[in-house]
């Protein structure tokens, strides 16, 4: 239940934080787009979805700000006190769960594509991981809209049910193909899926703290700070980890890639201080760079 008053502090903590998660998930996504080159092609295609995670989840915090900020209003002279809920304009949490229906899926395959498994193995992980996450979002999404504890706990219940799955396919069946990944590779992937689980598990969380008996007001913003910091754990941060597999398993895959990334060996000698074809002096190179 979205609650009828908020102090001036818990306004402001919701405000930064939704600014935050806008900051993250945006330049996150501009990062993993101008870093794409720096990984082979064939991890080209996770590390765009994991912008377009980021891109996708940043829309759906503007919107998620904007719906905030005509939701609660106050009349105090100065703008110092209690923030009142505008009748008729509530904060829709529905941008929320639309945010998650697309996104939940996409990480899934951002995941399963940086592995790049045989194409047999990855379609059968697909098939059962992505319509099992787009339920448990669905079915969350009447219970985080009831104002009746009953409600809220039962579809709470619901989607736990493919989430547990979900967890299931990853820690259990995705096991089996770990031992084909590079050594180096094998570790990280495993603090991803650590990481996914961690960050995952702060949802249904925050989901239940309206049920805690905390003060309806207390609730909201705590469950909104849950889900506002998962999302930049689950996305922002975990697109970064897709990128360093992806760059650590290119410079695995191909000898040359790795040599031409990691060193400036390569590149065409430029005597400090001499005019460049542009007539720019060309900058001293410093001493030790290039091992990245
Ligand atoms: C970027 C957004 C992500 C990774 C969202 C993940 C959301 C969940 C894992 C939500 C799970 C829920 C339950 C397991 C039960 C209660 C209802 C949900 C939808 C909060």
């Amino acid at each position: 239940m979205i609650p009828d008053s908020l102090t001036q502090a818990q306004y402001d903590t919701v405000y930064n934080f939704f600014s935050l998660v806008i900051a993250a998930q945006l330049f996150a996504s501009i990062f993993m787009l101008v870093s794409l080159t720096r990984v082979l092609p064939r991890y080209r295609q996770a590390m765009t979805v994991a912008a377009v995670v980021c891109g996708i989840a940043a829309y759906h915090y503007f919107r998620i700000f904007d719906s905030f900020k005509a939701a609660f209003v106050t009349d105090a002279v100065g703008g110092r006190g209690d923030y009142l809920q505008v009748a008729g304009a509530g904060f829709n949490e529905g941008y929320r769960y639309v945010d998650w229906l697309l996104t939940v899926p996409l990480l899934l395959l951002e995941l399963i594509a940086v592995l790049a498994l045989a194409r047999r193995v990855q379609t059968s992980l697909l098939a059962r991981l992505i319509p099992a996450s787009a339920l448990m979002i669905a079915l969350g999404y009447p219970g985080e809209i009831s104002g009746d504890n009953g409600i809220r706990g039962l579809f709470g219940l619901l989607s736990t049910i493919p989430f547990a799955y979900i967890l299931y396919v990853l820690f259990v069946e995705l096991t089996r193909s770990l031992d084909r990944q590079p050594a180096s590779v094998r570790r990280t992937i495993s603090q991803l899926r650590l990481l996914l689980l961690l960050t995952w598990g702060v949802y249904p969380i925050a989901y239940l703290l309206p049920m805690l008996g905390l003060d309806g007001a207390d609730a909201w913003v705590g469950k909104q700070l849950g889900y506002s910091i998962a999302d930049i754990l689950a996305k922002a941060l975990y697109g970064l980890i897709i990128y360093r597999i992806a760059r650590m398993k290119s410079f695995a895959d191909d000898d040359s890639f790795a040599a031409r990334e990691l060193s400036v060996d390569e590149a065409p000698e430029v005597t400090a201080g001499a005019p460049t074809r542009s007539g720019v002096p060309a900058p001293k190179r410093a001493p030790g760079r290039g091992t990245d």
